[in-house]
């Protein structure tokens, strides 16, 4: 149905086309004729810099991909968001992680009304809370300091504070203790509690609806730990939730003035610069919360007033959607060489797949072309030692975004030139590869017999022209994170509108939480002889008699 017929648009047949002569030309003679190549194919924006020239481009194409942005009306949606319109049309919301982070003085609008000064509000409650735990003026109900700072939440409520609070691990207060329960699988509460003091824990509930189920139940049975050993009144001090939803946070027990507020107009996977950081704030200080949205901010003022040709997020957008539509590779991969942002490739696994991997488009049709891509990833260089055997030598190309900082906050002897000298070789063994005449001149002088060349030249040659992104910065620090972060929205974002679809719901993960609600009671013998299909039967006959 989809990622086999193009839209017959005059831009999508003229990048058709381009893809019919690129296809014959290898990056590697690209760069041999053109010296300045990497230069052209470079942005720079206030720290970050993107090196695109080891893509299957040339003017041409990066023309032809400025003339699809332009026919889609890009830079209109781009004012429409930043304007408050209802871009997520199937919820009729506007979409305002944006004004999250505006360190300017505008007005941003949503339904009429300026929502900067609630915005503002929340962050000065984020501000005094997260300091008096930090100094230790909001203590436990037994008089001590918190020490042990748990969110509690999935998803969207997760995955944003998890990722920069790994990723801004060294700028953690002394003392404090971040955790992390997602999961309703029991474990991960009973890991993260039974190295946990009571006394000096504070829970975080972070959940925009306040109805998964996941995060109430691991919040139900953290309660019941705190009041085991302290007592009901215990609460108010050990608990704050997070969420758009007042009376069930009411409903769960927990003070509404002990709740940060925020609003139907942030996406869960866009609120990291929501009340959604606060942990963020309590372990890396408000300061330090206040430069990552400074990065973003910056992100975000780059991608409304940047020209096409040098804006970073569009530029990443239709890059991805040269592959994923013209070469129909519909995978790519993104690898952080830095430990600290070893959750980066999960984070934008959520960003990117739940934002764009849809199949309806604006016009109520199903979409004539492939949609969003798979993504995955992990940390350089661990990961060479895995997956990257098939980025070098399987039979289809996966485009790899390298993130790299250039200077480690741990520079220990040799440790980050190693890891440095790495990355850039990778990049560049994937663009050029090793013929199979390079191959064997290389086994000859390692003093193989012909013999052995003749066998061995065709395994040890690689087909190179596989594209990388390099995206450079000085440091892992909370305004460089910040840029990136909301790079990777923008991005998500612009390949949303190319595609005409709504980057901004979420519906299968909707169904998810119902779907797991009809099978529950099954499970607990409170429904019997429910109809499902024979496989699912069979399952859940054999899961009960298992547990019996
Ligand atoms: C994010 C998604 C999803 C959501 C979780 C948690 O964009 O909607 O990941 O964040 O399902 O939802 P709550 O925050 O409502 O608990």
């Amino acid at each position: 149905m989809f990622g086999l017929k193009s839209n017959k648009s005059k831009a999508w047949k003229k990048l058709e086309q381009e893809y019919k002569r690129m296809k014959k030309v290898e990056m590697r003679a690209l760069f041999a004729a053109d010296k300045k190549r990497a230069q052209k194919y470079t942005l720079h924006q206030n720290g970050l810099t993107l090196d695109y020239s080891k893509n299957c481009i040339d003017d041409k194409v990066m023309s032809a991909l400025l003339g699809l942005a332009k026919e889609r009306g890009v830079a209109q949606k781009i004012k429409d968001m930043f304007e408050g319109k209802e871009i997520n049309f199937t919820e009729n919301r506007s979409v305002l992680h944006i004004a999250l982070r505006n360190r300017g003085k505008s007005q941003i609008f949503s339904d009429g009304k300026d929502v900067m000064p609630q915005i503002r509000e929340v962050l000065n409650k984020m501000k005094n809370f997260s300091e008096a735990v930090r100094l230790g003026k909001f203590k436990g109900a037994t008089g001590k300091k918190l020490t042990d700072i748990v969110n509690i939440g999935i998803g969207g409520s997760d995955l944003g504070p998890f990722m920069v609070c790994e990723a801004l691990k060294k700028y953690w207060a002394k003392g404090i203790r971040c955790h992390f329960i997602s999961n309703i699988d029991g474990t991960a509460c009973a890991e993260v509690l039974g190295g946990l003091n009571p006394e000096t824990t504070l829970f975080i509930v972070a959940s925009k609806t306040f109805t998964t189920i996941e995060t109430l139940t691991n919040a139900k049975t953290c309660r019941k730990w705190l009041i085991d050993s302290l007592g009901e009144h215990a609460v108010a001090k050990h608990f704050v939730a997070l969420s758009t939803n007042k009376t069930e946070v009411k409903k769960f027990g927990i003070n509404p003035e002990n709740m940060f507020e925020f609003w139907d107009f942030v996406g869960g996977r866009y609120s990291v610069w929501s009340a959604i950081g606060l942990i963020v704030c309590i372990a890396v200080g408000f300061e330090n919360f206040e430069k990552l949205l400074d990065g973003a901010f910056d992100m975000d003022e780059h991608f409304r007033k940047a020209a096409p040709e040098s804006n970073m997020p569009l530029i990443l957008a239709l890059l991805g959607v040269w592959y994923n539509n013209f070469y129909n590779i519909h995978r790519y991969a993104v690898i952080p060489y830095d430990q600290y942002l070893q959750y980066l490739p999960s984070y934008l696994q959520q960003l990117d797949m739940e934002s764009n991997g849809k199949s309806v488009d604006k016009e109520n049709n199903f979409v004539k072309c492939a949609t969003g891509p798979v993504l995955f990833g992990g940390a350089g260089t661990n990961v060479q030692h895995s997956f990257f055997q098939l980025l070098h030598q399987g039979t289809e190309p996966v485009p790899v975004d390298f993130v790299v900082p250039a200077i480690s906050h741990n520079e220990i002897g040799e440790h980050h030139s190693i890891l440095l000298s790495n990355v850039l070789a990778q990049g560049e063994a994937l663009m050029k590869g090793k013929t199979i005449a390079e191959a064997a001149e290389e086994l000859r002088k390692a003093g193989k017999s012909k013999k052995e060349v003749d066998a061995l030249k065709k395994y040890k040659s690689f087909t190179g022209n596989r594209p990388s992104n390099t995206l450079l910065f000085k440091k892992i620090d909370p305004f460089a994170l910040g840029q990136l972060i909301a790079l990777y929205e923008h991005k998500v974002f612009v390949q949303g509108i190319i595609w005409n679809i709504n980057s901004f719901d979420q519906m299968g993960v909707e169904l998810g939480k119902q779907l797991a609600l009809n099978i529950l009671p099954e499970l607990q013998g409170k429904v019997l002889n429910a109809k499902h299909d024979s496989s699912t039967m069979a399952l859940i006959k054999e899961v009960k008699s298992l547990r019996r």
